[in-house]
Protein backbone atom coordinates (compact mmCIF):
# COMPACT_ATOMS: atom_id res chain seq x y z
CA UNK A 1 0.00 0.00 0.00
CA UNK A 2 1.47 3.59 -0.82
CA UNK A 3 2.39 5.51 1.97
CA UNK A 4 -0.90 7.82 1.77
CA UNK A 5 -2.84 5.18 1.97
CA UNK A 6 -1.17 3.92 5.09
CA UNK A 7 -1.31 7.03 6.82
CA UNK A 8 -5.45 7.21 5.98
CA UNK A 9 -5.94 4.20 7.61
CA UNK A 10 -4.32 5.65 10.59
CA UNK A 11 -0.97 3.27 10.40
CA UNK A 12 1.55 4.62 12.89
CA UNK A 13 4.77 3.59 11.77
CA UNK A 14 3.41 5.31 8.38
CA UNK A 15 2.66 8.28 9.76
CA UNK A 16 5.86 8.76 11.92
CA UNK A 17 7.71 8.32 8.20
CA UNK A 18 5.12 10.57 6.65
CA UNK A 19 6.35 13.55 9.73
CA UNK A 20 9.64 12.85 9.33
CA UNK A 21 9.49 13.25 5.60
CA UNK A 22 8.21 16.50 6.11
CA UNK A 23 10.79 17.43 9.26
CA UNK A 24 13.28 16.41 6.28
CA UNK A 25 11.45 19.20 4.05
CA UNK A 26 11.62 15.89 1.21
CA UNK A 27 9.99 16.67 -1.85
CA UNK A 28 8.18 13.43 -1.16
CA UNK A 29 6.74 14.68 1.49
CA UNK A 30 4.93 17.21 0.11
CA UNK A 31 3.74 15.41 -2.70
CA UNK A 32 2.05 12.85 -0.17
CA UNK A 33 0.82 15.51 1.58
CA UNK A 34 -1.26 16.58 -1.58
CA UNK A 35 -2.77 13.36 -1.48
CA UNK A 36 -3.93 12.74 1.29
CA UNK A 37 -6.32 16.07 0.69
CA UNK A 38 -7.91 16.73 3.62
CA UNK A 39 -10.60 14.22 3.79
CA UNK A 40 -14.22 14.50 5.76
CA UNK A 41 -12.37 13.98 9.64
CA UNK A 42 -12.44 16.88 11.60
CA UNK A 43 -9.41 17.12 14.16
CA UNK A 44 -9.85 19.55 16.79
CA UNK A 45 -6.12 21.17 16.78
CA UNK A 46 -5.38 22.63 20.05
CA UNK A 47 -2.05 24.83 20.82
CA UNK A 48 -0.78 25.13 24.84
CA UNK A 49 1.74 27.39 24.88
CA UNK A 50 3.24 29.29 27.67
CA UNK A 51 6.97 29.56 28.86
CA UNK A 52 9.41 26.67 30.15
CA UNK A 53 8.27 25.55 33.41
CA UNK A 54 4.71 26.75 33.20
CA UNK A 55 3.35 22.86 33.33
CA UNK A 56 2.61 22.90 29.36
CA UNK A 57 3.39 19.57 29.42
CA UNK A 58 1.33 18.57 32.92
CA UNK A 59 -1.35 20.32 31.68
CA UNK A 60 -0.89 18.02 28.05
CA UNK A 61 -0.80 14.98 29.84
CA UNK A 62 -4.00 15.74 31.50
CA UNK A 63 -5.89 16.40 28.38
CA UNK A 64 -4.69 13.43 26.71
CA UNK A 65 -6.14 11.52 29.51
CA UNK A 66 -9.19 13.25 29.64
CA UNK A 67 -9.99 12.88 25.65
CA UNK A 68 -8.96 9.32 26.06
CA UNK A 69 -11.51 9.01 28.80
CA UNK A 70 -13.85 10.09 26.22
CA UNK A 71 -12.84 7.94 23.55
CA UNK A 72 -10.88 10.08 21.29
CA UNK A 73 -7.83 9.04 19.35
CA UNK A 74 -5.24 12.03 20.58
CA UNK A 75 -2.07 13.03 18.93
CA UNK A 76 1.03 15.17 20.76
CA UNK A 77 3.34 16.90 18.92
CA UNK A 78 5.70 18.74 21.20
CA UNK A 79 8.00 21.47 19.75
CA UNK A 80 11.31 22.14 21.12
CA UNK A 81 13.26 24.84 20.76
CA UNK A 82 16.48 23.54 19.23
CA UNK A 83 18.92 24.77 22.45
CA UNK A 84 20.83 22.60 25.21
CA UNK A 85 18.47 24.06 27.69
CA UNK A 86 15.60 22.04 26.41
CA UNK A 87 17.39 18.69 26.12
CA UNK A 88 16.06 18.10 29.76
CA UNK A 89 13.28 19.75 29.57
CA UNK A 90 12.27 16.59 26.87
CA UNK A 91 13.13 14.27 28.69
CA UNK A 92 10.66 15.15 32.03
CA UNK A 93 7.96 15.56 29.13
CA UNK A 94 8.81 12.29 28.04
CA UNK A 95 8.43 10.74 31.60
CA UNK A 96 5.12 13.39 32.45
CA UNK A 97 3.97 11.34 29.02
CA UNK A 98 5.01 7.76 29.94
CA UNK A 99 1.37 6.32 30.86
CA UNK A 100 0.65 7.52 27.68
CA UNK A 101 2.69 6.37 25.34
CA UNK A 102 1.54 1.84 25.36
CA UNK A 103 -1.69 3.42 24.38
CA UNK A 104 -1.92 2.66 20.96
CA UNK A 105 -4.59 5.62 20.35
CA UNK A 106 -2.07 8.01 21.65
CA UNK A 107 0.32 9.38 19.06
CA UNK A 108 3.57 11.58 20.58
CA UNK A 109 5.69 13.12 18.97
CA UNK A 110 8.48 15.87 19.39
CA UNK A 111 9.50 18.14 16.89
CA UNK A 112 12.80 20.24 16.47
CA UNK A 113 12.19 23.77 15.25
CA UNK A 114 15.93 23.40 14.10
CA UNK A 115 16.69 27.21 14.28
CA UNK A 116 13.37 29.03 12.42
CA UNK A 117 13.53 32.10 13.73
CA UNK A 118 11.89 31.15 16.83
CA UNK A 119 9.11 29.86 15.42
CA UNK A 120 6.74 26.53 15.08
CA UNK A 121 8.81 23.69 13.63
CA UNK A 122 8.01 24.41 10.25
CA UNK A 123 7.14 20.54 9.89
CA UNK A 124 4.63 20.67 12.78
CA UNK A 125 1.72 22.01 10.99
CA UNK A 126 1.44 19.72 8.04
CA UNK A 127 2.34 17.18 10.93
CA UNK A 128 -0.99 18.50 12.55
CA UNK A 129 -2.74 17.60 8.68
CA UNK A 130 -1.48 14.20 8.45
CA UNK A 131 -2.45 12.94 12.41
CA UNK A 132 -5.69 14.54 10.70
CA UNK A 133 -5.84 12.62 7.79
CA UNK A 134 -4.74 9.23 9.81
CA UNK A 135 -8.08 9.72 12.00
CA UNK A 136 -6.64 11.36 15.28
CA UNK A 137 -9.54 13.47 16.86
CA UNK A 138 -7.51 15.64 19.12
CA UNK A 139 -4.32 17.20 18.14
CA UNK A 140 -2.44 18.90 21.04
CA UNK A 141 0.68 20.98 20.04
CA UNK A 142 2.91 21.86 22.86
CA UNK A 143 5.11 25.07 22.04
CA UNK A 144 6.45 27.68 23.91
CA UNK A 145 5.26 30.44 22.19
CA UNK A 146 7.97 33.45 21.83
CA UNK A 147 8.50 35.99 19.15
CA UNK A 148 7.67 34.61 15.79
CA UNK A 149 6.04 31.71 17.48
CA UNK A 150 2.65 33.16 18.67
CA UNK A 151 1.75 33.96 14.54
CA UNK A 152 2.17 30.40 13.97
CA UNK A 153 0.27 28.66 16.51
CA UNK A 154 -2.84 30.69 15.96
CA UNK A 155 -2.13 29.37 11.97
CA UNK A 156 -2.69 26.01 12.44
CA UNK A 157 -4.58 25.46 15.56
CA UNK A 158 -8.27 26.48 16.03
CA UNK A 159 -7.63 27.00 20.16
CA UNK A 160 -5.40 28.47 21.62
CA UNK A 161 -4.16 27.72 25.77
CA UNK A 162 -1.48 29.96 27.38
CA UNK A 163 -0.49 28.43 30.44
CA UNK A 164 1.19 30.57 32.86
CA UNK A 165 2.20 29.88 36.41
CA UNK A 166 2.20 32.36 40.04
CA UNK A 167 5.62 34.23 40.70
CA UNK A 168 6.73 35.52 37.37
CA UNK A 169 9.50 38.43 36.99
CA UNK A 170 8.90 41.63 35.55
CA UNK A 171 10.50 41.09 32.06
CA UNK A 172 8.49 37.75 31.40
CA UNK A 173 5.45 40.02 32.57
CA UNK A 174 6.16 41.27 29.09
CA UNK A 175 6.25 37.80 27.32
CA UNK A 176 3.31 36.83 29.35
CA UNK A 177 1.49 39.64 27.74
CA UNK A 178 2.16 38.36 24.35
CA UNK A 179 1.05 35.18 24.75
CA UNK A 180 -1.96 36.47 26.52
CA UNK A 181 -3.24 38.37 22.80
CA UNK A 182 -2.82 35.28 20.76
CA UNK A 183 -4.94 33.18 23.83
CA UNK A 184 -8.53 32.02 23.60
CA UNK A 185 -8.17 30.70 27.08
CA UNK A 186 -5.61 31.63 29.81
CA UNK A 187 -4.72 28.88 32.45
CA UNK A 188 -3.16 29.79 35.75
CA UNK A 189 -1.43 26.84 36.23
CA UNK A 190 0.52 25.95 40.00
CA UNK A 191 -2.75 26.93 41.44
CA UNK A 192 -1.40 25.49 44.70
CA UNK A 193 1.54 28.25 44.93
CA UNK A 194 1.62 30.65 46.90
CA UNK A 195 0.45 34.04 44.87
CA UNK A 196 -1.88 31.86 42.67
CA UNK A 197 -4.75 34.44 44.57
CA UNK A 198 -2.96 37.56 43.22
CA UNK A 199 -1.51 36.00 39.92
CA UNK A 200 -5.35 35.10 38.82
CA UNK A 201 -6.49 38.98 39.57
CA UNK A 202 -3.75 40.00 37.94
CA UNK A 203 -4.95 38.16 34.68
CA UNK A 204 -8.59 39.11 35.24
CA UNK A 205 -7.63 42.46 34.14
CA UNK A 206 -5.83 41.13 30.57
CA UNK A 207 -8.34 38.48 29.75
CA UNK A 208 -11.75 37.41 29.99
CA UNK A 209 -11.32 33.84 30.44
CA UNK A 210 -9.03 32.53 32.93
CA UNK A 211 -8.79 29.11 34.51
CA UNK A 212 -7.14 28.12 37.41
CA UNK A 213 -5.11 24.31 37.73
CA UNK A 214 -3.02 22.49 39.63
CA UNK A 215 -1.96 20.17 36.70
CA UNK A 216 -0.36 17.77 38.77
CA UNK A 217 -3.19 16.86 40.49
CA UNK A 218 -5.76 17.17 37.64
CA UNK A 219 -7.65 19.99 39.27
CA UNK A 220 -9.04 22.76 36.88
CA UNK A 221 -8.98 19.92 34.04
CA UNK A 222 -12.40 19.09 33.59
CA UNK A 223 -13.09 23.26 33.21
CA UNK A 224 -10.35 23.12 30.74
CA UNK A 225 -11.75 20.94 28.84
CA UNK A 226 -15.54 22.30 28.51
CA UNK A 227 -13.47 25.48 27.82
CA UNK A 228 -11.71 24.45 25.10
CA UNK A 229 -14.70 22.55 24.02
CA UNK A 230 -16.92 25.44 24.00
CA UNK A 231 -14.43 27.54 21.75
CA UNK A 232 -13.91 24.55 19.54
CA UNK A 233 -17.91 25.18 18.92
CA UNK A 234 -17.88 28.81 18.40
CA UNK A 235 -14.99 28.51 15.96
CA UNK A 236 -17.22 25.51 13.81
CA UNK A 237 -20.00 28.29 13.81
CA UNK A 238 -17.84 30.91 12.86
CA UNK A 239 -16.48 28.58 9.84
CA UNK A 240 -20.11 27.73 9.22
CA UNK A 241 -19.12 24.16 9.50
CA UNK A 242 -15.78 24.21 7.48
CA UNK A 243 -13.36 23.68 10.12
CA UNK A 244 -10.29 24.04 8.55
CA UNK A 245 -7.42 26.43 10.25
CA UNK A 246 -5.93 28.55 8.02
CA UNK A 247 -2.89 26.60 7.07
CA UNK A 248 -5.21 23.67 5.70
CA UNK A 249 -6.67 26.06 3.62
CA UNK A 250 -3.56 27.09 2.34
CA UNK A 251 -2.45 23.62 1.92
CA UNK A 252 -5.51 21.68 0.51
CA UNK A 253 -7.47 24.90 -0.46
CA UNK A 254 -11.21 24.10 -0.94
N1 LIG B 1 3.19 22.45 42.38
C1 LIG B 1 2.88 22.28 41.10
N2 LIG B 1 3.82 21.85 40.23
C2 LIG B 1 3.46 21.69 38.93
C3 LIG B 1 2.15 21.95 38.47
N3 LIG B 1 2.12 21.71 37.15
C4 LIG B 1 3.35 21.30 36.79
N4 LIG B 1 4.17 21.29 37.86
C5 LIG B 1 5.59 20.93 37.86
O1 LIG B 1 6.33 21.94 37.21
C6 LIG B 1 7.44 21.41 36.50
C7 LIG B 1 7.39 21.84 35.03
O2 LIG B 1 6.27 21.24 34.40
P1 LIG B 1 6.21 20.96 32.84
O3 LIG B 1 4.88 20.38 32.58
O4 LIG B 1 7.39 20.18 32.39
O5 LIG B 1 6.32 22.44 32.25
P2 LIG B 1 6.56 22.90 30.73
O6 LIG B 1 8.01 23.23 30.61
O7 LIG B 1 5.72 24.13 30.57
O8 LIG B 1 6.14 21.80 29.83
C8 LIG B 1 7.36 19.90 36.68
O9 LIG B 1 8.24 19.54 37.71
C9 LIG B 1 5.92 19.68 37.08
O10 LIG B 1 5.75 18.52 37.88
C10 LIG B 1 1.17 22.41 39.43
O11 LIG B 1 0.00 22.68 39.11
N5 LIG B 1 1.59 22.56 40.71
MG1 LIG C 1 7.13 20.79 28.24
Amino acid sequence: MALADRVKVGNVRAVSRMITLLENQDPAGAAILRLLGSGSHRAAVIGITGYPGAGKSTVVAQLVAAYRRLGMKVGVLAVDVSSPVTGGALLGDRIRMQEHTLDPNVYIRSMATRGHHGGLAHATSDAALVLAAAGYDVILIETIGVGQDEVDILDVAQTVVAVVAPGLGDEIQAMKAGLLEVAHIVVLNKGDYPGAEMALRDLGEWCPLVLRTVATKGEGVPELVAAIAEHQQVTVFLAQGQSRSRHMEKRIGS
